[in-house]
């Protein structure tokens, strides 16, 4: 039976993947922080089995306790502080977590596995923040860098560290450098859920007014269910690369709003939107869209859910969680 450990196990992308691979037949580790972790229960619901260790990235020795427990075959680092905004106000703790943290991972599998890096395989959460003030369109594997906040500068150093550990080591490390990826698990912080949610309550009578930042922004959003596919495909290959995975669609805000709002039968949602200078950043990444041709050709990856058809996917879970919690 293969083995897996994932860090990160408590957010969106950490529970689809350990559902995949639980469904493939993995014994699935999953590293949980802090003392009385509320996500606890979600996960040990959400995938039954699962072994829940305490550990925190920023702490080496928990990682490498974690390890010795574990023995895995395969290591999903999905652990990050991921909100971009958040890394303005917490740069310092941002580049503990989602800069150092990919080292101290690093440096704890080559403590724990001695000599014998063929043992495991590394996976790594790269992001398309990374491309920031894009220097081409669409961005591929080779587009430079031109990070535009500390968490996307952060997500540089755990990238070029997952190559340099791959080039130096010979260790069979992976980058996916993940588009946005959406899905009714997307915490409400994130532009795509905050939308859904409103748009379930204001449906509903529960809300009148929703409050977003730059609505002219693009991104090329995918469904998170299909991008853990991707993941688990990069550390099955022979040969560890670094690969994008988008599904080479952009769209604005706008549109976001507008399949939203259709989902529930509104057009008129000007009305209901007001547009704040709060919400806007220090330094926006503008528009990104994905070049996923070297996923699709050596993984055989392809996106399965399209942008109309996550968005009404999440309204309608959220119309369903909003009647739900309204009984209560
Ligand atoms: O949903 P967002 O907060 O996602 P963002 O910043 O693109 O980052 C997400 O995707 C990355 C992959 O590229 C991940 F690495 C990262 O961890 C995270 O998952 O914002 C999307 C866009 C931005 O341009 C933002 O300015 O939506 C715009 N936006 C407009 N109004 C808003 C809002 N974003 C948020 N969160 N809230 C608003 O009210």
């Amino acid at each position: 039976m293969k083995r897996a450990l994932i860090t990160g196990i408590t957010g969106q992308d950490g529970l689809y993947l350990a559902e995949l691979l639980a469904a493939k037949g993995y014994e699935i580790f999953g590293l949980i922080r802090g003392q009385d972790n509320p996500k606890y229960d979600l996960v040990r619901a959400t995938v039954p089995g699962i072994t829940l260790l305490k550990s925190d990235l920023t702490d080496i020795s928990s990682l490498v306790r974690a390890l010795n427990r574990a023995q895995p075959h395969e290591v999903y680092n999905l652990g990050a502080i991921s909100f971009v905004p958040y890394s303005w106000e917490n740069p310092v703790l941002t580049t503990d977590v989602t800069a150092k943290g990919v080292m101290n991972l690093l440096e704890a599998i080559r403590m724990w596995a001695g000599n014998d890096l063929s043992r495991v395989r590394f996976y790594q959460a790269s992001s398309s923040e990374m491309f920031g003030e894009v220097r081409e369109v669409p961005q591929n594997e080779s587009t430079l860098l031109w990070p535009r906040s500390p968490y996307g500068v952060a997500k540089v150093f755990g990238h070029h560290l997952t190559i340099n550990y791959r080039e130096s080591y010979g260790l069979h490390a992976s980058s996916g450098i993940l588009f946005n990826h959406e899905s009714p698990r997307r915490g409400p912080e994130f532009v795509t859920r905050k939308v859904t949610q409103a748009v379930a309550r204001i449906a509903l009578g529960q809300q009148k007014l929703l409050t977003l930042g730059n609505l002219e922004a693009r991104r090329d959003w995918g469904f998170a269910g299909d991008f853990v596919q991707a993941m688990w495909l990069m550390l099955q290959q022979d040969e560890a690369q670094d690969f994008v995975v988008a599904t080479g669609v952009a769209h604005s805000v706008r549109d976001l709003l507008d399949v939203a709002f259709d989902e529930v039968g509104i057009d008129d949602w000007e009305s209901h939107v007001r547009q704040d200078d709060r919400y806007l950043r220090p330094a926006e990444v503008h528009h990104l869209i994905g070049d996923a041709r070297k996923a699709r050709d050596t993984l055989g990856w392809q996106p399965t859910v399209t942008f109309d058809e996550l968005i009404r996917m999440m309204v309608q879970a959220d119309l369903k969680e909003q009647r739900v919690l309204s009984l209560v």
